[in-house]
């Protein structure tokens, strides 16, 4: 059952979670990109799903799969541009249709009009610019009659299964080093995915809201993620296989702190992660970005900030100038970022964030009275001042707390940091 079987995951000790995480839990902001037939019509990824459109009038958007911009270099260089210290991006989403040269089937960008491995070239360019590439992939395919019914159509899901096990071979094997594997669609309670359900004789239909699946299909996640550790022994897995892998994900919703690494991955456009027409207009506000960014890290948890290219390949303007201003305000501050640990976090006023030998204090809002309350650290503060401006800030450490006096935040900056110095 759904129950025992991920039990059975834990306790094997054949697979154990990445002990090299350290690289990933520094780098804190990843660039999140969701490309592929679905930016072509510009409703959003699930755009073949919510259309209830069947692979071969999907699959139509393959002849118009030019991609006239598209440049692995330049995505590298709007992530670098943004301060991102990695990358992960969709080599084939829930539509089916791969951006790479796969041996399975021939429903893959190098048989459309761009005639290109835009993993490859993605991941070269990463390579080159030193940035840690990551790839998307989801083992769940539309194209597969019962992909949500996998013992309904016991045949097909094997046959997605195979499909799921010779593209991720050929991932983890043909472009070098991948640092991060980001699934999608592969955990066991997609399976037994509610509503909507497509049959084959019957067509969609609605069968019940989140019945957990108890049949007989499995990804077999741990020899799917075994293979993967040997293909690529550094590599950081996301829990989306069927087993926990190294980090949990949050999706859009931040629900803070966990006892494991963890990723929010959210939108930068209020749309949809693939590519729509109201993308550009439809931004989240630096001021919002930095303080999500503030909170997460606060929290200790990483960032994984998406856009969605438009069909030509190029990311939308407006969206590359947000996220060069995400990188402006991390070239002047990175410092309470990147390599930090989460500290304390209140949303009366924000958190700290600290380093072996400072501890940062973000402040987000006004605190009330302005003052900070923090727990003491075992070393003595030498300094306390504003990151940026040097401006002194009062404080007294006692042994069982620190407390900064004075805090204004008057201006309601964004983010006014207070660098507190240890000895
Ligand atoms: C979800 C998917 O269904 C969305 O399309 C998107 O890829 C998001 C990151 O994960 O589960």
């Amino acid at each position: 059952t759904h129950h025992s079987f991920a039990q059975a995951v834990i306790d094997s000790s054949l697979l154990l979670p990445q002990k090299d995480l350290q690289w990933w839990k520094d780098a804190k902001f990843g660039l999140f990109i969701h490309f592929g037939l679905y930016s072509v019509l510009g409703e959003g990824e699930w755009a073949m799903f919510n259309k209830r459109m069947d692979t071969s009038e999907y699959g139509k958007l393959k002849d118009s799969f030019t991609v006239s911009k598209f440049s692995g270099k330049s995505w590298v260089d709007v992530a670098k541009q943004a301060g991102c210290r990695y990358m992960v991006v969709t080599s084939r989403h829930h539509d089916g249709f791969s951006l790479f040269n796969t041996s399975f089937g021939n429903y893959n960008s190098m048989n459309s009009p761009v005639k290109k491995d835009l993993i490859k070239e993605y991941v070269d360019a990463a390579h080159d610019a030193g940035m840690k590439a990551g790839i998307y992939y989801s083992p769940l395919d539309w194209r597969y009659p019962g992909f949500f019914f996998p013992d309904l159509y016991y045949s097909n899901a094997l046959e997605m299964k195979k499909q799921t096990y010779t593209q991720v071979r050929e991932l983890l094997s043909n472009y070098g080093k991948i640092d991060v594997l980001w699934y999608d669609g592969g955990e066991d309670n997609w399976l037994g995915f509610a509503g909507l359900m497509w049959d084959g004789a019957k067509g969609w239909y609605s069968r019940g809201f989140d019945k957990p699946y108890t049949g007989k299909f499995s990804w077999e996640p741990v020899k799917l993620n075994s293979m993967v550790r040997a293909l690529q022994p550094k590599i950081v897995i996301n829990p989306r296989s069927g087993w926990m892998g190294d980090f949990n994900t949050q999706e859009v919703t931040l629900r803070g702190r966990e006892s494991r690494p963890w990723e929010l991955c959210t939108n930068l456009s209020q749309t949809a992660w693939g590519w729509t027409p109201q993308a550009a207009d439809r931004m989240i506000s630096l001021d919002s970005c930095i303080r999500l960014l503030v909170s997460v890290v606060c929290q200790d948890g990483n960032l994984l900030l998406n856009v969605g290219p438009k069909p030509d390949g190029e990311i939308e303007p407006a969206q590359v100038q947000r996220l060069k201003e995400i990188g402006d305000f991390l070239s002047r501050y990175g410092e309470s970022i990147y390599g930090t640990k989460g500290g304390v976090w209140d949303t009366k006023w924000g958190g700290t964030t600290f380093t072996d030998k400072a501890v940062y204090v973000h402040i987000l809002k006004a605190p009330p009275e302005g003052k900070i309350i923090l727990p003491s650290v075992p070393q003595k503060i030498a300094a306390a001042k504003y990151l940026g401006t040097n401006v002194k800030v009062s404080f007294s450490q006692s042994e069982g707390e620190i407390v900064l006096n004075g805090i204004t935040n008057k201006e309601n900056k964004t983010d006014v940091i207070v660098k507190l110095t240890l000895k």
